[in-house]
């Protein structure tokens, strides 16, 4: 049996045309079913639903063999598990360059953030990055505090509660709607396929099978 660790919304609906080219369906829909071990058309491969920020964690300890995530959430993963920002021992095979977006700073746009990091002053920064706002701020020599949130971050520079955020845009129209502007762009994003390196000793065959229907499909589907 394959266990693969997903999570529901983009990077599910994403993940799907890769499976295909692997040669899998997954047979319910996670948004319907309040299933969280979904079969597929193989009857040894499965799918678990999972929080995005768990992935990193369900295949780290083996519960799936494995996944799907954001390198957003893996190096924040990574940095909690004092791994060198890398995603703590999971093995990273390949960029499937699917949920694209970019991480950044923003602020209100009528805070002067250059004024604000050229005189030095200490900001206020509300993110859920905290690991990957902590490292960005101390390369710039920025002194920050960090607030950690777990969502809805444009808020916090809206009631006063922080000067700036660090959030994932895609689009930019969360920030447009919130009258934040980003002012610095800190990496780009995207997902990464992570395996347990015990299952693929146990299981290297069949694991091999569907990385390379991933390799080969990435960018093409
Ligand atoms: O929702 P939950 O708390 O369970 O987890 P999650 O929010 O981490 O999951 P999900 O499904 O929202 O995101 C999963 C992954 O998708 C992230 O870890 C990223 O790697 C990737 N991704 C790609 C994004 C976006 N694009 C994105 N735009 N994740 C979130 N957003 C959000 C962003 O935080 C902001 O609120 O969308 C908003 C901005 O979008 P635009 O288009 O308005 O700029
Ligand atoms: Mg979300």
């Amino acid at each position: 049996m394959i266990t693969l660790a997903l999570s529901k919304g983009r990077i599910f609906e994403e993940t799907l045309p890769l499976l295909r080219a692997a040669g899998i369906e997954v047979l319910d829909d996670p948004e319907k079913s309040r299933k969280l071990i979904l079969d597929t058309n193989q009857p040894d491969v499965r799918v678990l639903v999972v929080r995005a920020t768990d992935v990193p964690t369900y295949v780290q300890f083996g519960g799936a063999d494995m996944g799907i995530t954001g390198k957003d959430t893996l190096l924040e993963h990574g940095s909690d598990w004092g791994g060198a920002g890398n995603g703590a021992g999971l093995y990273q095979p390949l960029d499937l360059d699917i949920a694209k977006c970019r991480i950044s700073v923003a602020v209100r746009a009528d805070f002067d953030y250059a004024s604000a990091v050229r005189q030095g002053s200490r900001l206020k920064v509300a993110t859920k990055y905290v690991a990957i706002a902590r490292e960005f701020f101390a390369n710039k020599g920025v002194h920050v505090d960090l607030i950690k949130l777990y969502g809805s971050m444009e808020l916090a520079p809206l009631v006063g509660m922080a000067d700036a955020i660090v959030d994932l845009v895609s689009t930019g129209n969360t920030l447009k709607a919130n009258r934040l502007v980003e002012v610095e762009h800190i990496m780009d994003i995207s997902s990464r396929l992570v395996l347990n390196q015990a299952a693929l000793k146990l299981k290297r065959e069949p694991m091999r099978k569907i990385i390379d229907a991933f390799a080969s499909a990435v960018g093409k589907v």
